[in-house]
């Protein structure tokens, strides 16, 4: 019986990994494809990682540890490859962070044969999660996290602080673990993303301002801020780049996601943006630009979401949720950003830089009201029915 069943899910995990993914051909926008399957589920988590596989020590075939659910990953393109750093949690609640290998960035992803394990420097740490992997002009990859622990001033036993936390690596298996990032004037910080390049000659980091673990309160979108030196990161003040706004899909919160991708007209964000509803929140992902030279200030911004969680994707641990914190752009320019839904499995969408620039710079913004949203809906109508009528005649 041991031996039948393991048989049967070890066939199951290698068809699931040498699955084809392909095109969802029944979506389009023109900004970007969505993929029929995810590019990386709890079952693509090897056996080996769940299951003592030893018949006398677990005669029923059991699993030991399992696997709730692979979601927020950063990312990243080394060497023709492609790799993930998913956010893998366990049945215990607990996440830790693994890192899966792709030929081609839309299927094949294969763990390797060990999760991450970083110097524990920190008794108090209970739990990490959502890695942005920043590969700096400093030569090094920085992995930047957010690191958990119990609130102990409050006695609430659900009360949690966030920090980010700062781990270096060169080949994503051997990582250094830094002190976590000192925020002078924010009690708490999630989705903390490190620039790619130096700004005024220190590192720059996208940072999301928050007074509580859940609620952002008076922090009013994601922030920017420098610091002299990365080993003991420390940020005093923090300017703010894309801000909340009533109304709209970053009403409630919003967090930068990949690391900005530099273009020809600007550094390209593709974040997450948080509003409320009667079902709960619900989290989608947008994109704006900062200016080259100063990557804190807003250059565009087009309106409303980018991905929003559709189907299948809107059930999960978390319904309801788009969540970004990884793109690629390959030898090629084209853009492979990676999602995960409703905090249960991660998705990819592909793109170009070419069509990312144009649906950033040339898509309206957001002018707040709906009187004046329909008045620009009504204007492009107009135009439309002119250009069809001179092109009829
Ligand atoms: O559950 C949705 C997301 O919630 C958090 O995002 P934010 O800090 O913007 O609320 C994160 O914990 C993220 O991991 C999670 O996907």
């Amino acid at each position: 019986m041991f031996h039948e069943n393991y048989y049967k899910e070890l066939k199951k995990y290698e068809e699931l990994i040498h699955k084809k993914n392909h095109v969802d051909e029944s979506f389009y926008n023109g900004i970007y494809e969505r993929y029929v399957n995810p590019v990386l589920t709890r079952d693509h988590v090897p056996l080996f990682w769940q299951y003592d596989l030893n018949p006398e020590t677990n005669p029923y075939f059991m699993k030991r540890l399992g696997i709730n659910a692979v979601m927020n990953s950063g990312a990243i393109y080394l060497n023709g490859k492609y790799y993930l750093v998913a956010r893998i949690e366990g049945d215990d609640r607990k996440s830790f962070f693994g890192v899966a290998e792709s030929d081609n960035g839309i299927d094949g992803f294969e763990f390797f044969e060990k999760p991450i394990l970083f110097e524990d420097t920190d008794k108090k740490e209970t739990n990490v999660y959502d890695m942005r992997l920043t590969k700096h002009e400093d030569g090094y990859i920085y992995g930047v996290f957010c690191s958990e622990r119990k609130d102990e001033s409050n006695p609430d036993l659900s009360a949690a602080v966030a920090s980010a936390g700062i781990v270096r690596t060169k080949d994503l298996v051997n990582w250094e673990r830094l002190p976590n990032l000192v925020t002078l004037r924010s009690p708490q910080q999630r989705n903390v993303c490190l620039h790619p390049e130096f700004v005024n000659g220190k590192y720059a980091f996208y940072t999301r301002p928050m007074d509580d673990f859940i609620d952002t309160g008076s922090g009013s979108g994601i922030g920017f801020g420098l610091c002299d030196d990365i080993t003991h990161a420390v940020i005093d003040e923090e300017k703010m780049t894309s801000i909340r706004k009533y109304h709209t899909i970053t009403e409630v919160k919003n967090g930068a996601g990949a690391v900005p991708i530099k273009t020809d007209r600007g550094w390209i964000h593709i974040a997450h943006g948080v509003r409320n509803t009667a079902a709960g929140l619900r989290y989608v992902i947008y994109a704006f630009a900062t200016d080259l030279n100063d990557p804190s200030k807003v250059i565009a911004e087009p309106s409303g979401l980018l991905i929003g969680p559709r189907g299948n994707e809107r059930v999960g641990d978390v319904s309801n949720v788009c969540f970004t914190n990884g793109a690629i752009v390959n030898d090629k320019n084209e853009v492979f950003i990676y999602y995960a839904s409703s905090d249960t499995r991660m998705h990819v969408a592909t793109t170009t830089i070419d069509k990312l620039i144009d649906y950033v710079f040339n898509t309206p913004s957001d002018p707040l009201r709906s009187v004046e949203c329909v008045a620009q809906r009504i204007e492009l109508i107009d135009k439309n029915l002119e250009y069809l009528k001179k092109n009829k005649a």
